[in-house]
């Protein structure tokens, strides 16, 4: 499901609209998977990375709260949301050097992704390496400087880009 509503609709054949969203009849068609079997995802999926509602038009559509890739042109049409005063990012060591050089960015994504406390963001670095450091960005600090925050659906806070002043090795 992340690999359609994401990073490669195309594989199931499908389109998503400009916000992210597919019919859910359509979704179910295309993954050839239950309306059952859909739900428990939605429901029991460790981060709650889908979100199922109910258009203007009384058609119920799914899409991935946040994390889609750059070449899908989404916009989850997220309002400005006032950040605490410092959010979390967890990367290999290895890309220590480069990111207090360069900032945070984005790379293959919409939006740099940050997390709201220490743990969370262990294990997103942990995904990439067990050699993990964790960053803290004094994000109300940037959002005083203009720099815009959205919080996803699932409680990931998403910036454009960090720059290293507001990097800190925790
Ligand atoms: C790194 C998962 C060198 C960045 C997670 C990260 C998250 C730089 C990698 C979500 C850099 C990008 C996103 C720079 C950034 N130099 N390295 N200047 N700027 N990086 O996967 O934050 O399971 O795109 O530190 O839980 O790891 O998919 O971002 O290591 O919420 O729902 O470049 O993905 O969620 O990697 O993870 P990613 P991320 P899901």
């Amino acid at each position: 499901m992340s690999l359609v509503l994401r990073h490669r609709p195309e594989t199931a054949g499908l389109t998503l609209d400009t916000g992210g969203w597919v019919p859910v009849d359509t979704f179910l068609t295309a993954l050839r998977i239950s309306r059952a079997e859909l739900d428990a995802v939605v429901a029991f999926n460790d981060k709650s990375r889908f979100a199922v509602a109910i258009g203007a038009d009384g058609v119920e559509r799914i899409r991935a709260s946040q994390g889609h890739s750059r070449r899908v042109e989404v916009d989850l049409d997220l309002p400005p949301a006032d950040p605490p005063p410092t959010l979390y990012h967890g990367t290999p060591r290895e890309n220590l050097t480069s990111i207090m050089r360069d900032g945070l960015r984005p790379r293959s994504r919409h939006h740099v992704h940050l997390s709201v406390d220490v743990p969370t963001a262990l294990k997103v670095g942990g995904r990439r390496s067990a050699d993990v450091v964790v960053l803290s960005v004094a994000a109300a600090t940037m959002a005083a400087g203009g720099h815009v925050f959205h919080c996803s659906e699932n409680g990931v806070w998403l910036t454009s880009v960090v720059p290293p002043e507001h990097l800190s090795v925790k």
